[in-house]
């Protein structure tokens, strides 16, 4: 959702920014990513997600979720909409601006990845992380793999040039931008202290979808994707929310 007045027109001048986040969040961490790549200076408020919304800030967000930003008064909901804003507010290498048909072309491979990823593998990863022990994990792990097999791996054919990062690019897109905060979990959850996610992932993943694999090893060694995320405390809070819910017989 964008609200609030008039379109900002942004011209190359320092937005006023402030992000409301909590870096816990998967799709708040998207936020980070995009204002980080951007160069785009930002001051932050902490949403506790244990507490209720306090009502000042279901006014900034009425559906009291993470990631919100105001940016020069604007505010702007939801991390997909948000980090479009972002990229379209500040033209620069995340996303080409619609000059012409190939940039609207690969704007429109960017939204097919980013969706085939959210819609087809996400699933597997939160599906794998309510398993209740090692076998029901690793067959959930299988799921996984097969999901990326299938709907993302193929998807690296679009490259047409040498980098690491979405398209053969040298740099991160919002392609990144949005996958990156789950690549980062996938990556650290299936390490085995952690029994999150099943450790066969990572050896499937090389023997059979080798290019995701690659890809996203790099996405998640970027400055943009590592700075707010604590990969213990994180893993932690995520095992506690998947016990609790356990408990509660809500899984
Ligand atoms: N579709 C939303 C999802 C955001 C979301 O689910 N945020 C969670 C934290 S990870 C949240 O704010 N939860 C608060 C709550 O459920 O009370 C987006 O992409 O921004």
């Amino acid at each position: 959702m964008v609200s609030n007045g008039t379109a900002p027109s942004n011209g190359g001048s320092r937005p006023d920014i402030v992000l409301y986040t909590n870096h816990g969040c998967p799709w708040a961490h998207r936020a980070h990513i995009a204002l980080r790549e951007l160069g785009l200076a930002y001051r932050e408020e902490i949403i506790d997600l244990d507490k209720p919304r306090e009502p000042w800030y279901l006014k900034v967000n009425p559906r009291g979720l993470v990631p919100s930003i105001r940016y020069d008064g604007h505010i702007v909901t939801e991390s997909a909409v948000v980090t479009q804003f972002l990229a379209d507010a500040h033209p620069a290498h995340l996303l080409p601006s619609t000059t012409s048909v190939s940039s609207a072309l690969f704007r429109a491979r960017v939204a097919f990845f980013v969706d085939a990823f959210i819609s087809k593998v996400l699933p597997h990863i939160f599906a794998s992380q309510r398993a209740q022990d090692d076998s029901d994990r690793d067959a959930a792990g299988e799921e996984l793999v097969r999901a990326v097999v299938k709907e993302v791996e193929p998807l690296f054919t679009w490259d047409t040039g040498k980098g690491p990062f979405f398209g053969g690019t040298n740099h991160l897109t919002l392609a990144e931008v949005q996958t990156g905060p789950f690549l980062i979990r996938l990556l650290s959850f299936i390490k085995p202290e952690y029994a999150l996610l099943s450790p066969k992932i990572g050896p499937l993943l090389d023997e059979r979808a080798p290019k995701f694999k690659a890809w996203a090893s790099r996405v998640v060694q970027q400055p943009s994707v590592t700075y707010v995320f604590d990969e213990k405390a994180v893993a932690e809070r995520t095992k506690a929310r998947f016990a609790k819910l356990a408990a509660e017989k809500k899984l």
